[in-house]
């Protein structure tokens, strides 16, 4: 992933491999990486990771969340198919968190784990985690952590638990987030898909969200 040049990350969630290029060939410049997860994957086949790599850094939203040697296999898959940054579940433990990690690491790529979720739904088992799964993604050498853009004052708490350690965070646009609370919170990079890849001109869209970015650094 570019190093917080523009602070966007793209969900690319679109189910067409020409719309997904295609977004990514008008887009590209304002994300410092391109997310792609199941949706894509499992409707363009695994290949469009190559695809998408030859043009922006991917990181690979699989949610991985098995033991280790499966949760190893996993990411081996995703890395040979060029990821340069992949996402797991924290809460399968430390030993299926250190596998993550130790794959990401021998390619050179980032391992992010979730803490809390941005949907309405995270209250109710993992909201109560989050703290004890920030520390498990700093113990177990995460790169960084997902945390909710939809709950500022979250990132806030889960950054004074993980240090100077990367926080990417969706939720903005769509689910209702703004971006310049996520950045003031302490968010490194905001996750942002639908409000723009769904926006009838999604240029415009990425700029005005850029420009939110800028206005609240400090
Ligand atoms: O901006 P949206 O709502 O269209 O997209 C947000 C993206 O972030 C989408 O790809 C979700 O799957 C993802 N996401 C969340 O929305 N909430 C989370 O808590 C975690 C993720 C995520 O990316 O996890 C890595």
């Amino acid at each position: 992933m570019k190093k917080r040049e523009t602070r966007l990350i793209l969900a690319l969630d679109v189910l067409s491999r020409n719309k997904a290029l295609e977004l990514v060939g008008s887009l590209g410049g304002y994300f410092d990486a391109i997310k792609v997860g199941y949706p894509l994957i499992l409707a363009g086949g695994l290949g469009i990771l190559k695809e998408i790599s030859s043009l922006a850094p991917v990181i690979a939203d699989l949610k991985i969340a098995d033991i280790p040697n499966t949760n190893r296999l996993i990411c081996e898959e995703a890395l040979r198919a060029g990821a340069c940054g992949l996402i797991a579940h924290a809460f399968p433990g430390q030993d299926s968190l250190k596998a993550c990690v130790k794959s990401t690491r021998a390619y050179g790529a980032d391992l992010f784990a979730v803490t809390e979720m941005s949907h309405p739904g995270a209250s109710e088992f993992m909201a109560p985690l989050a703290e004890s799964l920030a520390k498990a993604a700093v113990e177990a050498g995460a790169t960084g952590v997902v945390a909710p853009a939809t709950r500022p004052e979250r990132i806030k708490l889960i950054r004074s638990i993980i240090g100077d350690k990367i926080i990417i965070s969706p939720g903005v646009g769509t689910q209702g987030g703004s971006a310049a609370d996520a950045i003031k919170a302490g968010a490194d990079y905001l996750i942002v898909g639908r409000s723009i890849t769904g926006a009838d001109d999604p240029v415009a869209e990425a700029e005005r969200v850029l420009s939110q970015v800028k206005a609240s650094l400090p």
